[in-house]
């Protein structure tokens, strides 16, 4: 039998090593949304680096802030939309980034840096990551045989109509688990400002999303499988979602055409930032991993591989043409320019959303 003393001391030396290892090693602790980066990003960045990546999921904004805001987080790395990064910034928890650091700034669009700086007054916390818009992904193969072969494509009518959207039902209704998406375009689908700061407006658009109720199946992010395989054939949510959806369909040898619905003049555009939470343990690191993604060969595989348009216009010539030239992924400047914004929502607003939200899918 080995003496107690010295498994105590095995047991010490063990834990030294491990602590001396992950010091030389590095850590980082990211927490992002599902499929939203290159599969092969993570080992990539261990291997340039030598630093280990803890990779956790998120599945909506209001659970990361939940997080964020509880106090210490434990990570390194988020990715909030740019709407609710700009609350976070007001209560102050990120750390103001240090762009000495990013020496890959130089690759980021100004124009884009300059729309989202009207979220991140002088770009100080937020680098931007992808950006999309919100929209239907429709199975055309099973809609058509429920709504016949004159139905339209073309409006948010076929998810916030009840006459329409009943007839969905069979075949599978999917929406977003966001109510910061989804009242904004229920709003303009109502013609209502879909940034609107009055109560009244959110109260109506409660009163539309209750007549459609009972048509919807599930309330989820990360719908891309339940589409692919035919469990559901109509999806509220983004664009870049859509174009994986298609091609994952296509891989698996599935019969179904898809399309993507970003209605003229009744949606809107997002971006996702990436930040450093104030008291992320591994700063050092994380900053690396900002510079990282933002390089041009990272920032064309990201977006060959989940569709969603990026915020590094060099990375253009080494991404997929099928994907710059597909205006689910890259909308056209017509498009762009019917679409609105999605701005910050203020506290007394976001509470009466959450409130509403809450009611509307418990179906009270
Ligand atoms: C997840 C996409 C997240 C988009 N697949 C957030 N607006």
């Amino acid at each position: 039998m080995i003496p107690c003393r010295f498994t105590r001391l095995l047991g010490a030396a063990a834990l030294g090593f491990a602590a001396q290892a992950s010091l030389a090693q590095g850590m980082l602790n990211v927490i992002n949304w599902s499929d939203y980066i290159a599969p092969d990003a993570v080992t990539k960045f261990e291997k340039a680096t030598n630093i280990k990546v803890k990779y956790d999921i998120l599945d909506s904004d209001d659970t990361l802030q939940a997080k964020l805001l509880s106090g210490r987080s434990g990570y390194d790395i988020v990715y909030p939309s740019s709407t609710f990064m700009a609350k976070q910034i007001e209560a102050g928890i990120y750390e103001e980034l240090d762009w000495s650091k990013i020496p890959n700034r130089a690759n980021l669009d100004p124009d884009l840096m300059k729309r989202v700086s009207a979220q991140d007054p002088g770009n100080k916390y937020g680098v931007p990551y992808v950006w999309g818009t919100d929209g239907m992904t429709v199975n055309l193969t099973k809609a058509r045989a429920e709504l016949g072969a004159a139905a339209k494509f073309d409006s948010w009518d076929l998810m916030f109509k009840p006459e329409l959207v009943s007839k969905l039902k069979n075949c599978g209704v999917s929406m977003v688990d966001s109510s910061a998406d989804v009242f904004p375009v229920v709003l303009a689908w109502m013609g209502r400002d879909p940034n609107s700061k009055n109560p009244r407006d959110y109260e109506d658009a409660y009163q539309e999303l209750k007549k459609i109720r009972p048509y919807i199946s599930q309330f989820s992010s990360a719908y891309i499988s339940d589409m692919v395989s035919g469990d559901m054939c109509i999806a509220m949510g983004w664009s870049g979602d859509a174009g994986m959806i298609k091609r994952r369909a296509k891989e698996a040898g599935k019969a179904f055409e898809f399309t993507y619905i970003a209605p003229a003049g009744k949606t809107g555009v997002w971006f996702t930032l990436m930040g450093i939470p104030k008291d992320a343990a591994n700063k050092e690191s994380a900053y690396k991993w900002l510079n990282f993604l933002i390089s041009n060969e990272m920032a064309a595989s990201v977006t060959n591989q989940i569709t969603y348009a990026n915020a590094v216009p060099s990375s253009k010539p080494m991404i997929r043409p099928e994907i710059v030239s597909d205006p689910t992924s890259y909308p056209t400047a017509e498009q762009l320019a019917t679409f609105f914004v999605f701005q910050p929502i203020e506290a007394d607003i976001s509470r009466q959303m959450n409130k509403l939200w809450l009611r509307f899918k418990s179906g009270r």
